[in-house]
């Protein structure tokens, strides 16, 4: 299982933190997702054999929330 964090610049309330959450959350490989909304970050927990980092920042992307490099 690895953990990760990314960031996301267009956080900004509880309805992107549960877009998120719903949208992340629901991939398979992925165990833990939580938004913090004031550093607009997401914290993610999800094992790399099931789901690359690439497919999670696909779907944030997809989501409307593209992660900052
Ligand atoms: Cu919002």
């Amino acid at each position: 299982m690895e953990s990760t964090t990314l960031v996301a610049p267009d956080i900004s309330c509880e309805h992107c933190q549960h877009a998120i959450e719903g949208a992340v959350g629901k991939l398979d490989g992925v165990s833990k997702v939580n938004v913090d909304i004031p550093t607009k970050s997401v914290h993610i927990n999800y094992d790399p054999h099931k789901v690359t980092l690439t497919k999670i920042e696909e779907v944030l992307d997809d989501t409307g929330y593209t992660v900052a490099k």
